[in-house]
C-alpha cells in the first residue's frame, strides 16, 4: 500500500515537472529560458543561396556574443509562399526562444507563426514584414520606411530617363510582402504629376531565382521594344539583370542601345553589382546595409527574451553602435538608411 502510493506520488512529481518545464499544447518540447544563459535564436531567410541574406547574417553574427544570443540560420531551398513553414516547425522543435523571419508572404505562415507563439517563441520578422498580418509576430525590424522606398526607385529611373517612357518591374515572387509594399508605393509615386511621361508596362516575377530572373528579363526586353527602363526591387534579379544587359549590350552606351538605350535600375548588392557600375552597364541602384537589419534583431530578440522588454508604439530603445530608436506604428523597428550607389561612392562598400 505505501509502496503503491509513493508510485503514486512520484508519477504526480514527474507529471507536473514535465507539464511546466517542456510541453505545453501537444507534447513538442518548448524553450524555456534559464536567466544567464544564452537566447537561442534562428534566422529564417526567405531562400538558400542569396548573397543579400548572408550580409544580414553578418549582423547577427557580430552582435550575438556581445548581446547574449545563440545564433543559428536556416533557409529553405525557394522563396516559395509555404517554403518557410517546414523549416519554422522544425527550429520550433529545436527549442529556439526566437525566430526570426523574412517572410515569403504576408499570410501563408499566420497558422504556423501562432503555433510557435503558443510554445513560448518569440516572432520577429526582418528585412520584409507580415503586411497587414502583423499580429502574428511581435516586431518587425524593416531597413527603411518601405513608404519611401517606391518614390525614391520611381525618382532614380525618372531622373536617368528624362522622366519618360515605358518601363518595367522585374520583382521577386508574386507573393513576396516586401517587393510588392515597395511596387504599391512605387504606384503611388507615379500620381504625382512629376512622373506624368512614365508608364509603368509590366511587372515581371523572377521569383529571386537567378535563372528565372534572367530569363524574364529577356522577355522584358523582347515584349517591349520602346522600354527606357527596368527597375529590379530585388537584388537576385537586379544581379541576374545586370548579367543579360552586359551580354546584351542595351544599356545606354552598349553596342546594342536603341537610341538612348535601356537604363537598369533597382536594389541590389554593391560587391555584385560593382564591375557593372564600373564599365557603366548599371548607373546607379540603391540599398541598405542588411547587416544593420541582424544587429537589431539580434537586440531584441535578447532584450526581448533575457529583459522581458515590451514592445509598443513610441518606446525608445537604446541599440548599441546605433543610438534611439523608437517603434513605430504596427510595431516596426527601422533599422538602416537607403543609399544610392555610383560609380562615385561605390568603392567604399564592400557587402
Ligand atoms: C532580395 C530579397 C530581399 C530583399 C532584397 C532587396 O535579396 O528579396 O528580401 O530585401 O532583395
Amino acid at each position: 500500500m505505501k509502496h503503491s502510493l509513493n508510485a503514486v506520488l512520484l508519477a504526480a512529481v514527474l507529471v507536473s515537472l514535465i507539464g511546466c518545464g517542456s510541453t505545453k499544447d501537444g507534447g513538442t518540447p518548448t524553450a524555456t529560458f534559464e536567466p544567464g544563459s544564452k537566447v537561442k535564436t534562428v534566422f529564417i531567410p526567405k531562400s538558400a543561396g542569396n548573397p543579400y541574406f548572408n550580409q544580414l547574417e553578418v549582423g547577427f553574427e557580430r552582435s550575438a556574443d556581445e548581446f547574449g544570443v545563440e545564433y543559428s540560420t536556416q533557409a529553405p531551398e525557394s522563396a516559395d509562399a509555404t517554403s518557410q513553414i517546414s523549416v519554422l516547425k522544425n527550429q520550433v522543435q529545436r527549442g529556439q526562444h526566437v525566430i526570426v523571419i523574412s517572410p515569403n508572404s504576408p499570410d501563408a505562415l499566420n497558422e504556423a507563426l501562432d503555433q510557435a507563439a503558443a510554445k513560448g517563441v518569440t516572432i520577429i520578422t526582418a528585412d520584409a514584414d507580415l503586411v497587414g498580418h502583423e499580429s502574428h509576430r511581435t516586431v518587425g525590424v524593416l531597413p527603411v520606411d518601405f513608404d519611401t522606398i517606391g518614390p525614391a526607385q520611381i525618382e532614380l529611373l525618372g531622373s536617368m530617363i528624362g522622366y519618360s517612357g515605358e518601363f518595367a518591374i522585374l520583382s521577386a515572387t508574386t507573393d513576396a510582402p516586401n517587393q510588392n509594399a515597395w511596387i504599391a508605393s512605387m504606384k503611388d509615386a507615379l500620381e504625382d504629376p512629376k512622373f506624368a511621361g512614365m508608364s509603368l508596362v509590366e511587372i515581371a516575377y523572377g521569383d529571386d531565382e537567378p535563372q528565372k530572373s534572367a530569363t524574364e528579363t529577356e522577355a522584358l526586353l523582347v515584349k517591349h521594344p520602346n522600354l527606357k527602363g527596368i527597375i529590379s526591387p530585388t537584388t537576385v534579379g537586379m544581379a541576374a539583370a545586370a548579367q543579360v544587359f552586359s551580354q546584351r549590350g542595351v544599356y545606354p552606351g552598349g553596342k546594342n542601345a536603341k537610341g538612348e538605350g535601356v537604363v537598369l535600375t533597382g536594389l541590389g548588392t554593391p560587391n555584385e553589382l560593382r564591375k557593372f557600375v564600373e564599365n557603366g552597364v548599371v548607373p546607379a541602384f540603391q540599398l541598405w546595409d542588411p547587416a544593420d537589419i541582424g544587429d537589431v534583431a539580434a537586440y531584441l530578440a535578447a532584450e526581448i527574451t533575457a529583459n522581458g522588454l515590451e514592445i509598443k508604439p513610441g518606446v525608445v530603445l537604446n541599440v548599441p553602435g546605433k543610438g534611439e530608436i523608437t517603434v513605430i506604428k504596427n510595431n516596426v523597428v527601422i533599422a538602416g538608411t537607403l543609399v544610392t550607389f555610383d560609380a562615385d561612392n561605390i568603392a567604399e562598400y564592400q557587402f
